[in-house]
């Protein structure tokens, strides 16, 4: 008898878990579902599930595809799972890639496409789709990011990772910028930070930029990055990332926008949303002088 184990919070169960259960329960004859516990998913950052572990298996349990449930706890139970119970495969969505390699050792690691369109934090915010967005920055200075998305409807700057520099003295720390921008969090890890975020902006210096963006895309996340990119090779890589995954990506040049937004007006001979919008800016900029923007 083949046995195959998979692991997940399973929150709000839906389709994609659903999905992701038939196709591991194909893969042999007798189908473990691990299901985190509450404290493991606070350890690991996940702080918003909404339904209690008992809702949360008894799904798992009527997907008609379980045959046993175990609750994952701890770090590093995998292993001793797999070894206990007997596993030939382990089976998990294709956003841990690479991430189980390690259990190699111990049994056949499986990755399976992650259904695309649906996830629990969409059904969470359902009604109110709020874009959350987290800064990977190694400047203490936000370049007046955080005061502009107050002004773009449907966003929430929701956190910050500072990733460690090589210099002492420019070092400052994730929580102090948390501070600084009166922000909910500061992550540890540039992964913990995709996970809660649908935009990721890349404010570093340009050396490391590559490497932020693309992290942030291979995770899913949308990027805005600071321009330029850095060379026009990988300029072109990090398109194809984004085009691969059906994401965006931006490079922060402002003044391109700006323009590009008036030639259009101009072309379509909109003056009046010409002169709309500069009230609006004059507005706007009356707010920032007096201190009342935020
Ligand atoms: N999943 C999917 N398609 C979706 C959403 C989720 O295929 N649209 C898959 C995930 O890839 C995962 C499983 O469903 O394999 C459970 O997902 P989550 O509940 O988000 O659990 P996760 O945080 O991925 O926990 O130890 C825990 C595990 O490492 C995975």
């Amino acid at each position: 008898m083949k046995k195959v184990i998979t692991y997940g919070t399973f929150d709000l169960f839906h389709e994609g878990h659903r999905r992701l259960l038939e196709r591991a329960k194909a893969l042999g004859d007798y189908l473990i579902v691990g299901v985190t516990s509450e404290s493991f998913d606070i350890d690991r950052g996940k702080y918003n599930v909404k339904d209690s572990l008992e809702k949360r298996i008894e799904a798992v349990k009527n997907s008609g595809y379980t045959d046993e449930v175990i609750v994952e706890e701890r770090l590093g139970q995998k292993v001793s799972d797999i070894e206990r119970l007997g596993v030939d495969i382990f089976v998990i969505g294709s956003d841990w890639a690479g991430k189980f390699d390690y259990l190699n050792k111990y049994c056949e690691v499986v990755y399976l496409e992650r259904t695309k369109g649906v996830s629990s934090t969409d059904i969470r915010n359902e009604g109110a789709k709020i874009l959350r967005v987290g800064i990977v920055t190694d400047s203490p200075d936000d370049g007046g990011f955080c005061m502009q998305a107050h002004f773009v409807s449907g966003l929430e700057v929701i956190g910050v990772y500072v990733p460690p520099t090589e210099a002492e003295s420019d070092e400052f720390s994730a929580e102090e910028f948390k501070e600084k921008y009166d922000l909910a969090n500061s992550f540890d890890t540039a992964e913990k930070m995709h996970e809660w975020s649908d935009i990721v902006y890349v404010h570093t210096r340009r050396g490391r930029r590559f490497t932020y963006a693309s992290a942030a895309l291979k995770a899913g996340c949308h990027v805005v990055c600071d321009f330029p990119l850095s060379n026009p090779e990988e300029a072109e890589e990090i398109h194809v990332i984004a085009k691969d995954r059906g994401l965006v990506f931006m490079e922060n040049v402002p003044l391109a926008y700006l323009l590009s937004g008036t030639t259009q007006m101009i072309a379509e001979q909109s003056a009046e949303t010409i002169t709309l919008s500069h009230e609006k800016a004059q507005k706007l900029v009356g707010l920032l002088e007096r201190g009342e923007a935020l």
